[in-house]
């Protein structure tokens, strides 16, 4: 009995590695997101970079709920810009849930405090939290052919600038794993720069 049940195992397992595809449509989210919960301050204790200029350390944002319940943002981050100047940003950024079935899946709009610092909208999609510990944002700005993603950045937020326990880090290892981004990820310092 016991073996049989080990030749089952096996027979099943690289079936299960090979039916993950990459396709973003297909990633889970956090299910009945809940904005309220995550309100308050998290630190970036890792991030996936997107192409082109990105947040570099020290990564903050505090997020308070407005008035028709959306999420609103600020935010601060370390940037170098024009590849030599190293600033502290200061974001603000609004949150939009444009189907109520997924409100983990937000569109973020968001615009510089200085006028040298870029504005625009990104996907902002919660792909998992405790909301008291951690949270896993995920972001593709454009799509390959076939559906995997040409261009994503992903964040690793933590409520406590310390980083996160071990415990914690296995669950957020597997939803990097199940967005196609494990291995990808670099930690961020939180020096106090800004
Ligand atoms: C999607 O296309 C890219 C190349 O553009 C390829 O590397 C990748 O394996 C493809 N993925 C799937 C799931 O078809
Ligand atoms: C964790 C940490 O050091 N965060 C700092 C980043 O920058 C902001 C504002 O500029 C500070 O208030 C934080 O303490």
């Amino acid at each position: 009995m016991r073996s049989a049940g080990h030749i089952c195992l096996l027979l099943i397992m690289p079936s299960l590695g090979l039916a993950h595809n990459c396709i973003v449509d297909s990633f889970s989210v956090k299910e009945d997101f809940d904005p309220t919960k995550y309100t308050g301050k998290w630190y970036a204790v890792s991030k996936k970079d997107p192409e082109g200029i990105f947040l570099q350390d020290n990564i903050s944002a505090e997020y308070i709920l407005g008035s028709d319940g959306t999420l609103l943002a600020t935010s601060q981050g370390r940037v170098k810009l024009f590849g030599f100047w190293v600033i502290c940003a200061d974001m603000i950024a609004q949150f939009t849930v444009s189907d109520p079935n997924t409100p983990a899946k937000m569109y973020m709009t968001y615009q510089g405090l200085a006028s040298y610092l870029s504005s625009g909208g990104d996907e902002y999609w919660v792909i998992d939290t405790d909301y008291n510990h951690y949270a896993l944002t995920y972001t593709c700005r454009s799509l390959k052919k076939n559906g995997t993603c040409a261009d994503s950045y992903s964040i690793v937020f933590s409520r406590n600038p310390q980083g996160l326990p071990p415990s914690i880090q296995k669950i957020v290892h597997q939803k990097q794993k199940d967005i196609c981004l494990s291995g990808h990820f670099k930690p961020v310092l939180q020096s106090g720069a800004c």
